[in-house]
């Protein structure tokens, strides 16, 4: 009889505009009358997911029955950026949608606006992580992500005075129709306490070791539904934990007479999940981090683990029905927890448990920058978690001991590969943990795999070899990237390519070269662009009241303020720029390309330099854009509070946007691919993924300069005793200290770090190299613009590398052996 009453799918505009109107009076209580924007942006959103929802079910049902291996992608972050927009692309219906929703007399992109971003992640990392769940879902991969649902994500960013200024991001004020809570999964959560040895069964003699938790929460999940594109598509999901209260009262302080701190201690539970760290690329090892680790990574295991069950499989198979991709060292603590599952709970022998772990575990690493390799005190982990240092402290025995069978007596190399760091405090080097505990290590990109392998991994490829280390380059999700950032440019190439069909076939776009010599093709191409230029012009109004024109030249860089990625050089670039404007007469400025310089991004809150980066764009802005002699030539602008939402306005109005970090620094970078889709030009160092862009797209396309990763130790030896600027920075410096930018107290620590601390990202070695590439750039740009626009096209042309579903394809094949689920 139920399927007498199944609900049915939206295959109308009447269906959605009945769901709407439902909506609007029973879920949100209100009354058509009264439904301003932000209502009926939840009730477009409610009737979307409802339909996500009965797809989500059959998709987890089908995974279920086929009992295929499941991939499970443990991210601490997950930038998803806004749903509503995105569903209704991925599932086609947008169209009809935004009909109805105009029929019903609202605009579409008014509801769209009325959405948070979902921003629990800080960057490249966590972006990642969202277009991978795109790709599993699109390609129809049983594969769920596993994150935390933070109830403060990534902070929001304003400008005061030119300074950064941090505002909590509660993105859950008007309740999330997003998400749907399962308050029938929740798992305990135990922390702290001691262990204990036991008989192994009652009345034997031979004991076990069990962990004795000292104080319990509970992990409730929250799930995402997670629309693959394409009418018919799969629904996956991303799971998120909770921290709650377990309700069990301190009762010997309860009767004492303390209730109000029974309670209180109960209520702290909630505050494991209450916040994102704010770093990106730098390690603070706090205790709380530790703790949401291991909170999220233990109920993640357990649900993992309860489904496993369900199969009655023997423990051995564990490893062909499970994959578990760790994304950065974050999720570690997967290795001795399973580890300790396996061996204290369901009594398996130390070497089958490990040889399931490793089976089991994938690791990929992120960074090469010492800064950001996780490391935590014993003495933290001690506490927080006593079982599971004992059992790093035996992996790290057995292992060690094979060590030293292969390379007897090699003590530096012993010191090197060990899990422990023998420094004062003792720590867990987490990522050599990462390493010994899984079956493959991968880097980001071609060169940061080559890179592990000679610099942070080096012993540990010594003793298991280079096959245990590959590459996955990264990828960007088309959906997203070019059909919801970029509609105008998505539909010119649809009417060229004749359908929608590259937007899940990326290579596809191959074919737009033939329409090189196509004038109108050529000239609809630029009519796009200056779209997506009019329409960032008209943001940055909104957000700082300047007016940029968008006939000039947009330069672009935006990503987080990291020294390492040295916004620094590109504002020195701009003062440099500036400076030679203003010693020319008004004629000889005519002859100079009009730029605007755009920057954004958020800086950590305890990052000195890098709020100094930001004082000093904002200083030059103001300078420059309020100087009559030059702001017809140069201007420079600061948006605030980059995210997900921005960065699809921002990134297709690109002409040349910067990727100009210190060569063998930046993993790979994800947005110097979504520019150039949206079809941008690069200014870039050879460094991270911009090396595998210029190869598929052709050198001549990319305005490359700097010194090559090989040679950075050796200019960087060049410092120890002195640092020697190039006169152009020189004058730069002149300029800065003279105050024409405020104040140049504030910027001495900035300017002291290169021309007095040894300049360790190289500026004064690269910056004449790359004040030549702009000049290359726009004498191009000048010029016969035919050429530029066709080194656009050709570049586009090229991009079908860079999707995320080669990406995906790549790890299921070279590290999770899974197939796309057989319907
Ligand atoms: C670590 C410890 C404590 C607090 C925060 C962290 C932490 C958080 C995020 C460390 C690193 C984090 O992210 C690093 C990151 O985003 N890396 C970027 O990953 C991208 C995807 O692979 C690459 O494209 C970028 O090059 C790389 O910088």
């Amino acid at each position: 009889i139920w399927k007498k009453f199944a609900r049915k799918d939206i295959k109308t505009k009447e269906d959605f505009e009945k769901d709407f109107v439902n909506h609007v009076e029973t879920s949100l209580a209100r009354s058509m009358y009264n439904c301003d924007n932000l209502a009926a942006y939840q009730a477009s959103s409610l009737a979307i997911r409802d339909k996500l929802i009965i797809k989500w079910n059959q998709t987890q049902q089908t995974q279920t029955m086929l009992d295929q291996k499941r991939v499970y992608y443990m991210s601490f972050e997950f930038l998803m950026g806004r749903a509503m927009d995105n569903a209704m692309i991925n599932t086609g219906l947008r169209t009809p949608i935004k009909e109805s929703v105009s029929e019903l007399g609202f605009s579409l992109e008014d509801l769209i606006e009325e959405e948070p971003d979902i921003s629990i992640g800080n960057g490249g990392l966590g972006r990642l992580a969202a277009c991978y769940l795109d790709s599993f879902a699109t390609l129809n991969y049983a594969a769920w992500g596993y994150g935390i649902r933070y109830e403060y994500g990534i902070f929001s960013q304003k400008i005061v005075n030119g300074y950064q200024v941090e505002y909590p991001d509660y993105w859950l004020t008007y309740s999330n129709p997003w998400e749907i809570v399962r308050t029938e999964i929740q798992y305990p959560v135990d922390f702290y306490g001691y262990v204990e040895e036991v008989p192994v069964y009652e009345g034997a003699t031979e004991k076990k070791k069990v962990w004795v938790g000292g104080e319990r929460v509970l992990a409730l999940a929250y799930d995402f539904p997670v629309p693959g594109y394409g009418a018919d598509a799969n629904v996956n999901n991303l799971r998120l934990w909770s921290a709650r209260p377990t309700h069990e009262f301190d009762f010997a302080k309860f009767n004492s007479g303390e209730y109000q701190n029974s309670v209180e201690a109960q209520q702290r539970a909630e505050s494991i999940t209450a916040v994102l760290y704010p770093n990106d690329n730098f390690d603070a090892g706090k205790e709380l981090r530790l703790k949401q680790q291991y909170f999220w990574v233990a109920a993640s295991l357990h649900d993992i683990i309860r489904r496993f069950k369900k199969s009655k499989r023997p423990w051995r198979e564990f490893p062909d029905q499970v994959a578990i991709q760790l994304n950065d060292t974050h999720p570690t603590l997967c290795i001795p927890e399973l580890q300790r599952v396996l061996v204290d709970l369901e009594g398996l022998s130390w070497d089958e448990a490990w040889k399931i772990v490793v089976r089991t575990v994938g690791y990929t690493n992120h960074t090469v920058m010492q800064e950001a390799l996780e490391k935590w005190p014993l003495t933290i982990f001690q506490k927080l978690l006593p079982r599971h240092l004992e059992i790093i402290y035996d992996i790290n025995f057995y292992f060690l001991q094979s060590v030293s069978k292969k390379f007897p007596g090699d003590n530096n190399l012993m010191t090197s590969v060990s899990i422990i760091e023998e420094s004062n405090p003792k720590q867990v080097k987490m990522a050599n943990l990462a390493v010994i505990g899984s079956h493959y290590v991968n880097g980001v990109a071609a060169l940061h795999s080559d890179l592990i392998k000679l610099t942070i991994f080096k012993d540990l490829v010594k003793v298991f070899g280079g096959d245990k280390f590959g590459n996955v380059t990264n990828g960007i999700t088309p959906r997203r990237w070019l059909k919801q950032a970029n509609p105008k440019l998505a539909e010119l190439i649809s009417s060229k390519l004749g359908g929608d069909e590259y937007l899940s076939d990326l290579n596809l776009l191959k074919n737009l070269e033939k329409y090189l010599e196509d004038k109108e093709f050529k000239s609809k191409w630029q009519e796009v662009k200056t779209f997506n230029k009019t329409r960032l012009s008209k943001l940055v109004k909104d957000l700082t009241g300047y007016e940029i024109d968008p006939t000039f030249l947009f330069d672009i860089q935006v990503k987080r303020i990291h020294e390492y990625k040295r916004q620094q050089m590109n504002i020195f670039g701009v003062i440099y720029r500036y400076l030679q404007l203003k010693s020319c007469s008004p004629e000889e400025r005519k002859k100079f390309q009009p730029k605007v310089s755009i920057f954004a991004g958020k800086a950590a809150p305890g990052y000195y330099m890098a709020k100094r980066i930001i004082k000093l764009i904002n200083n030059v802005s103001q300078v420059l854009n309020n100087d009559p002699e030059t702001r017809e030539y140069l201007q420079c602008v600061f948006i605030p509070d980059y995210n997900v939402s921005k960065a699809e306005i921002i990134i297709p109005a690109s002409d040349i946007s910067e990727h100009i970090s210190t060569a063998g620094t930046e993993a790979s970078g994800t947005s110097n691919m979504k520019f150039v889709l949206n079809a941008g030009l690069l200014i870039g160092t050879l460094d991270g993924a911009t090396v595998e862009i210029a190869r598929e797209i052709g050198e001549e396309n990319v305005f490359l300069f700097g010194h090559l990763s090989e040679n950075v130790d050796k200019v960087r030896a060049s410092h120890l005793f002195d640092v020697k600027l190039p006169s152009s920075l020189e004058t730069v410096f002149q300029a800065i200290d003279g105050d024409v930018f405020g104040d140049s107290h504030e910027f001495k620590p900035l300017l002291d770090s290169i021309r007095h601390h040894s300049d360790f990202y190289i500026v004064s070695d690269d910056f004449n190299s790359y004040l030549e590439a702009q000049r290359l750039i726009d004498e191009t740009f000048k010029g016969d613009h035919d050429i530029w626009i066709r080194k656009c096209i050709t570049s586009v042309a090229n991009m079908g590398f860079f999707s995320s579903d080669r990406a995906v394809e790549e790890y299921a094949e070279m590290i999770w052996n899974i197939e796309p689920l057989s319907k």
